[in-house]
């Protein structure tokens, strides 16, 4: 009937088709219109999001990759703008996204790579919310890093709604940490700078207070996310905790040097 043909169209989608296509255009090195497109569920339903996320964790583990850890997504106000969603979301990290230090940007895997600095975090305590304050959360870091998150969307031109990103692992694709790693008390993480030069030119900088106002609410509001799932840190984990500057494109032949004021310098480049 004409109604079974509406519904038809309308169930074109659903978490596991959704999961299926995301891991195939990042596996395929493709892009595609955001799913809320068709599935306007999707483009607010952050539960349905965060349920395609899990699913894929799960696949990405069953075909040998390791879990290492989280990343936040739009923690600081040059993100927000750059993508049109102003709340935070978390995703995961496995061993696949570690770019070793002087390994060159992998364009051959990556859709349309950017660039982007980041503060990291690795835990030395389990961490669980909810109500994780800021400072509690910082007594858990055993250690903190500059680091650079390599992003690529599986959306064409990086469009896409919260639902989309949320469900795509916030556009997660590599990442490197820097040389530097110190002991929390002994950085001043508010104030810590950041330079971003992409072919030798200065182009972008911020400090750490424009990860909401710091660092370690962010880490705070992961594990407060993660508890609603019934989900932890653990000892040992990576924490990024976004993208402190908007994300600069790295198409072959880029150079982008991270320049922190104490966590010291990261490189990314490719031929
Ligand atoms: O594509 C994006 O920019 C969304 C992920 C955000 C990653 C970040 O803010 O660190
Ligand atoms: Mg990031």
């Amino acid at each position: 009937t004409g109604e079974n043909a509406v519904e038809t169209v309308q169930s074109v989608w659903d978490a596991e088709s959704v999961g299926t296509e995301l891991l195939a255009c990042e596996d395929e090195v493709r892009d595609r219109t955001p799913f809320s497109d068709e599935w306007p569920e999707l483009a607010t339903d952050t539960a349905l999001a965060y349920a395609i996320q899990d699913q894929n964790l799960a696949r990405r583990l069953a075909r040998g990759e390791t879990l290492i850890g989280i990343k936040l997504g739009v923690t600081s106000r040059a993100k927000q703008a750059m993508v049109g969603i102003d709340s935070p979301g978390v995703a995961w990290l496995t061993d696949a996204m570690v770019l070793p230090a002087g390994d060159p940007i992998p364009q051959d895997k990556l859709i349309h790579p950017r660039v982007e600095p980041e503060i990291v975090f690795v835990m030395k305590d389990r961490l669980e919310g909810p109500g994780v304050t800021a400072a509690q959360a910082m007594a858990a870091v055993g250690s903190v890093l500059g680091g650079v998150e390599i992003i690529d969307s599986r959306y064409r031109d990086f469009r896409f709604r919260i639902g989309d990103v949320i469900a795509d692992n916030n556009s997660s694709g590599r990442f490197t940490t820097g040389p530097v790693s110190v002991p929390p008390d002994r950085i001043n993480l508010a104030a810590e700078a950041v330079l971003v030069e992409v072919n030798g030119e200065i182009v972008d900088s911020a400090t750490g207070a424009a990860i909401q106002d710091h660092p370690g609410e962010a880490l705070a509001l992961a594990v407060n996310v993660l508890a609603e799932r019934g989900l932890a840190l653990e000892p040992g984990w990576i924490v990024l905790t976004g993208g402190i500057t908007t994300a600069w494109f790295a198409p072959p032949g880029t150079s982008v040097g991270v320049h922190f004021t104490t966590l010291g310098s990261i490189y990314a480049y490719s031929d």
